[in-house]
């Protein structure tokens, strides 16, 4: 049994400064945690959150009314210590599907000269923006119905647009928005989503935006898996914690945010959130490093017959794979303010996917690979190819991956592929095989760079990693690729 160490919420948020969306288990755990340390810490604060979610996933919300707001993360240094901690920040849940009360109550919230800050995690998806160009998918049906009905928005840039229109109307200063979700240049993108949007809408709102609004980037980190029925077992067994609306996590945490908040901000540095002034570097950093290693971990981890992010490292061949990945592949591509060793970084990445109190699902990170492999592992590959560096294990992955979107894993039935671009997927598995299918998919401009996509050694290396891996299996692939002990 885990030594527990509680920390109980005590203090009171009087008011609410920041309105989220998208209330998922890594909002829960991460952004809540660092509001919650910074209310214990002051007593009271006016930053409390309402926080809603966009069609999809109710039940939290639901839950979370019940239980007005509160909730508990356990966080898990390893199997022998947690902190479960108590938060009480949330002030406010809302639930918004297709228009209707709550969609106005959100906006009205949104408007409020108390709300500060807005912030994201609606995952790379939720930003309707074409992932390899980074420009609005205009064809997106929910950017589609909120040019034509700007005022009863359904896409999360439409909500902050319409809500940005009302605050620009009653002469209320803008918000800044924080976007804590997984992509290069967060705050630079999700600016070009909402301008963009406001574009096609109302061109004297779209320059109040331009002139007005703040968009900082940030990198957050925390590894919060999706909670299952065996984890709330767990926290009820180990913990005595019987909160449906709970979230188990690692006890790693890290934020780096761009220090531009017009309308004030808690003060997040004394809880250990680095405030910089360019947080390019570590997002990229983070984005190569780590989430490039889960990727590669989740598709030819699956592959490989593995389940959890723990079950694939434990696998000598994958974790040699994922070494030689970030020393060869990822570390080479990034440029590091001075004081930053990426030998240590991948070290300590190492040590956590090694995390055996966490069941992280490799199907989870696989989820929308569409939407992140440009920013994991296409930029960087540009980059190498640019370097005459190879790409061996970055063209594993993509082959992987277009398996893992085109065929049952070895030995499994069908599974069901989560991306948006899975019609398209079945359409082109139907119509293409072996060489041809992986013709098809580097041509999906929508994924692929077509700078990159033209390279000839990019395009023969994930040819040779896909016709082994169908070939001769996946095992095949894994010892050459393995760095000698
Ligand atoms: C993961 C991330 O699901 C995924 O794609 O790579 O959610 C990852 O766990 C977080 O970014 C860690 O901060």
């Amino acid at each position: 049994m885990p030594v527990v160490k509680r920390e109980p919420c005590t203090g009171t948020a009087a008011q609410i400064g920041i309105v989220h969306l998208g209330l998922g288990a890594f909002h829960r755990a991460h952004q809540a945690v660092y509001l919650q340390r910074h209310l214990n810490r002051h007593g009271n604060s006016d930053w409390g959150v309402c926080s809603a979610n966009l069609r999809s996933n109710r039940t939290v919300v639901e839950q979370l009314r019940e239980q007005d707001g509160r909730y508990h993360v356990a966080e898990y240094r390893d199997r022998e210590q947690v902190t479960l901690r108590e938060i009480g920040v949330l002030r406010q849940a809302l639930y918004v599907g297709e228009g209707g009360q709550e969609l106005e109550q959100l906006l009205q919230r949104m408007a409020a000269p108390q709300t500060r800050i807005v912030t994201l995690t609606v995952t790379e998806k939720g930003y309707c923006l074409s992932p390899s160009s980074g420009q609005l998918r205009r064809e997106d049906p929910t950017i589609a119905h909120d040019i034509a009905h700007p005022h009863t928005p359904r896409s999360a840039p439409g909500i902050v647009l319409e809500a940005l229109r009302r605050r620009r109307a009653a002469g209320i200063p803008a918000f800044t928005v924080l976007c804590c979700d997984n992509m290069p240049d967060n705050g630079q993108r999700t600016r070009q989503a909402v301008s963009a949007l406001a574009a096609l809408q109302d061109e004297a709102l779209a320059q109040w935006v331009e002139q007005q609004v703040a968009f900082p980037s940030c990198m957050v980190d925390r590894i919060v898996p999706a909670m299952d029925d065996e984890s709330f077992r767990r926290l009820a067994q180990q913990l005595d914690c019987h909160d449906r609306a709970a979230v188990v996590c690692e006890s790693f945490s890290q934020w780096v945010v761009e220090d531009h908040f017009p309308l004030g901000r808690p003060d997040w540095e004394v809880e250990g959130v680095q405030m910089v002034e360019d947080v390019s570097p570590f997002e990229t950093m983070k984005l190569r490093m780590l989430n490039g290693s889960h990727s590669l971990l989740a598709y030819v981890g699956l592959l490989a017959g593995h389940e959890s992010v723990f079950d694939a490292v434990s696998d000598g061949r994958l974790a040699r794979l994922i070494e030689r990945y970030m020393a060869e592949e990822a570390a080479p591509t990034l440029d590091m303010p001075a004081g930053i060793d990426l030998a240590a970084y991948a070290q300590d990445l190492r040590a956590r996917f090694a995390n055996d109190s966490l069941q992280h699902r490799l199907r989870q990170i696989a989820m929308d690979g569409s939407q992140k492999l440009p920013q994991r592992w296409l930029l960087g590959a540009q980059q190498l190819l640019d370097q005459g560096r190879g790409i061996d294990c970055i063209a594993l992955g993509i082959a992987a991956w277009i398996h893992y979107c085109t065929q049952p894993l070895p030995g499994r039935p069908a599974h069901t592929i989560d991306d948006p671009l899975s019609a398209t997927f079945a359409d082109l598995a139907g119509r293409f095989e072996g060489a041809s299918r992986v013709n098809a998919f580097l041509d999906l401009d929508e994924v692929f760079p077509p700078q990159l996509a033209a390279r000839a050694a990019f395009r023969d290396a994930v040819h040779h990693a896909y016709r082994a891996l169908v070939r001769d299996g996946v095992d095949s692939l894994l010892p050459p690729l393995a760095v000698p002990n």
